[in-house]
C-alpha cells in the first residue's frame, strides 16, 4: 500500500476536512504510485492561516540568528538525506538523477546562505538633519507568507521563499504543487525535525484552485510568493489587488541564446544542448530560442542534430538517462500541440517531433527532443512558452538584428550570448532585456545567493535569491530618536 502523507498545521500531522485524497504517480511509469496526499480544501487552509496567526506573536520576537540556527540544522539534514531527497524527487517528477541531487544542493545552499543573512538583515541609518537626534531603518516581518511552488524545482524553490520568510520572522502556509506534493512534504518534515516551532509553518496540500485561491484570498496571509505561469500570475495579481496584499511573481520566460558568428561553437553547444533539454526543458530559465548568425548557421545546425539525436530518453534514476520525461500527460500534450502549431505555421521540424515509439518508454510521459529551424518572429513557437523539450531556432544577419529579435518577446527572464568580443559581451549585458544575462553560458544555472527574476510579463519587479528577496518578506521601519529635549521641528527650526 503507498504511503498516506498528511497536512502539517499547528505541529500536527492531520488530514484534510474534505476527507478526499489524491494520487501521485512516476511520471516515467505511471503505474508507480509515489503516495496518497490530502486533497484539501478552504477550511484547512483557514486552519492553518489560523496556527500561523498565533505562532507569528512569538516567532516573531525570536532574535533573527536564533532563526538562522533552525535553518543551519535544516541544511544540516538536508546535506545528510541528499540521496534519498534526489531519488525521491526523480520518481516524483521525472528529471534525472544529477539534476535531482543539484536541486537538493540548491536548498541546502539556500538554507546556509539565510542563515548568514540572519546574522545581516542590514537596514541602513543615516544621520538626521537636526542635533541630537539619530534615525534609521530596521527590518520587520510582515505576519503570514502564502508561499505557493512550482513542480519543475520541487525542492530549490520552495526553499527560496520559504527560508527567508522564516529568517525574516514570519510564518507560513505552504502548498507544494500538487505534481510533486511528496518533496515539499519532505521539506516540513525536515523543518520539523530542526526544531520550528508549531504553527510557524504549515502545510496544506492540494491544487490550485481548491488551496491556492483560498490562501490568495485570505485576509490575515500578508504576502503571497507565487512561481508559476504568467496567465496564473497575473490573476494572482488582480485577486491580491483587491486587499493590496504583497505578492511577489515568478513567471514565464522564452529564453533566448545568442551565437555570434566569432563564438567558440563547441562551447556554445554544449551550452544549448543543457539549456534547452536539461530538465527536459521545463525551467522557466530553459532555452526556449536559438538566434544564430547567418556565418555559422548552418555548421552549427549541423553540430546541434548530431548531438541531439543522440541524448538518451530515459527513466532518470537509471544514469545513463540524459533527458527525463515531461512532468505529466497533460505537459506531454502541450508540447505536442506546439509542434504541430510549429509545423502548420511553416518551420522545418528537423529533429523528434513525437512521442518516442520505443517500448521501454510507453509507461511514461516521455517526448522527443525536438528542433525546429526557419523558424521567424510571428510564429508562436517563437512567442509562447512551451515548457518542454523544444528548440526554434532563427536566423539573423547582425549582432543589432540578433539583439532586436532576442529582446522580441513578452518575456524577460534569462538571456546568453556566445561571442569572443567583449565589446559586443557587454552590449548584450546592457541592452539584453531580461534579469538574467550569461555570457559564454547557457541560460540555465543560476546561484542561490544573486538576485533571481525578470522582467516584462515574467514577474512584477521582486527577485527571488540573495538579499534581495528579503525586499519581498521584511517591511520597512523608520526610526527617529530625538535625545534633545525639546520638540525639533524638522524642515523648520534647522531652517
Ligand atoms: C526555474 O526554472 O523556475 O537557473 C528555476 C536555473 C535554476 C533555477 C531554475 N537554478 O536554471
Amino acid at each position: 500500500m503507498p504511503e498516506v502523507f498528511k497536512n502539517y498545521i499547528g505541529g500536527q500531522w492531520v488530514e484534510a476536512s474534505t476527507g478526499k485524497t489524491f494520487e501521485n504517480r512516476n511520471p516515467a511509469n505511471w503505474e508507480e504510485v509515489i503516495g496518497i496526499f490530502q486533497k484539501s480544501g478552504k477550511e484547512d487552509v483557514d486552519k492553518a492561516v489560523a496556527a500561523a496567526k498565533s505562532a507569528f506573536n512569538k516567532w516573531r520576537l525570536v532574535p533573527p540568528p536564533e532563526r538562522g540556527k533552525i535553518l543551519r540544522r535544516v541544511g544540516d539534514l538536508m546535506v545528510a538525506r541528499k540521496e534519498e531527497l534526489a531519488q525521491l524527487m526523480t520518481r516524483e517528477m521525472g528529471k534525472v538523477i544529477n539534476e535531482t541531487r543539484g536541486d537538493v544542493q540548491e536548498g541546502i545552499d539556500t538554507a546556509y546562505y539565510a542563515e548568514g543573512e540572519s546574522r545581516r538583515l542590514f537596514a541602513p541609518a543615516a544621520p538626521s538633519e537636526l542635533p541630537n537626534k539619530w534615525a534609521f531603518t530596521a527590518r520587520l516581518p510582515l505576519g503570514i507568507a502564502g508561499i505557493i511552488c512550482p513542480w519543475n524545482f520541487p525542492m530549490a524553490i520552495p526553499t527560496w521563499k520559504i527560508f527567508p520568510a522564516l529568517v525574516s520572522g514570519n510564518t507560513v502556509v505552504f502548498k507544494p504543487a500538487s505534481d510533486t506534493p511528496a518533496t515539499g512534504h519532505r521539506l516540513v518534515e525536515i523543518l520539523e525535525e530542526a526544531g520550528i516551532p508549531k504553527g510557524v509553518v504549515n502545510l496544506v496540500h492540494g491544487g490550485g484552485s481548491s488551496v491556492g485561491i483560498p490562501i490568495v484570498e485570505h485576509p490575515d496571509i500578508n504576502v503571497i510568493s507565487f512561481t508559476g505561469s504568467s496567465k496564473i500570475g497575473k490573476e494572482i495579481a488582480a485577486k491580491a489587488g483587491e486587499s493590496l496584499k504583497r505578492v511577489s511573481l515568478e513567471l514565464g520566460g522564452k529564453n533566448a541564446q545568442f551565437v555570434m558568428n566569432d563564438a567558440n561553437l563547441d562551447l556554445a553547444l554544449e551550452g544549448v544542448l543543457w539549456g534547452a533539454y536539461g530538465t527536459t526543458g521545463q525551467r522557466c530559465t530553459a532555452t526556449s530560442r536559438l538566434i544564430l548568425h547567418k556565418d555559422i548557421h548552418d555548421k552549427f545546425i549541423e553540430m546541434l542534430l548530431e548531438r541531439v539525436k543522440k541524448l538518451r530518453l530515459g527513466n532518470g534514476l537509471d544514469p545513463n538517462s540524459e533527458v527525463g520525461p515531461c512532468v505529466n500527460k497533460s505537459q506531454q500534450q502541450i508540447v505536442d500541440e506546439y509542434v504541430q502549431i510549429g509545423k502548420a505555421e511553416g518551420a522545418q521540424l528537423i529533429c523528434g517531433g513525437a512521442i518516442p515509439e520505443d517500448p521501454e518508454l510507453a509507461q511514461g510521459w516521455f517526448y522527443k527532443p525536438t528542433v525546429f529551424s526557419g523558424v521567424t518572429r510571428n510564429m508562436r513557437i517563437f512567442k509562447e512558452e512551451i515548457f518542454g523539450p523544444v528548440l526554434s531556432i532563427i536566423k539573423v544577419n547582425s549582432f543589432e538584428d540578433g539583439l532586436e529579435t532576442l529582446n522580441d518577446s513578452v518575456y524577460g527572464l534569462s538571456s546568453s550570448l556566445y561571442t569572443q568580443d567583449v565589446n559586443l559581451a557587454f552590449r548584450a549585458v546592457r541592452d539584453f532585456q531580461a534579469g538574467i544575462t550569461y555570457i559564454n553560458g547557457p541560460t540555465i544555472g543560476a546561484e542561490c545567493h544573486f538576485p533571481f527574476g525578470g522582467v516584462k510579463e515574467t514577474g512584477n519587479g521582486h527577485r527571488e535569491g540573495g538579499w534581495t528577496v528579503y525586499d519581498v518578506f521584511t517591511e520597512w521601519k523608520t526610526v527617529y530618536v530625538d535625545f534633545s529635549g525639546k520638540l525639533q521641528r524638522a524642515q523648520i527650526d534647522n531652517y
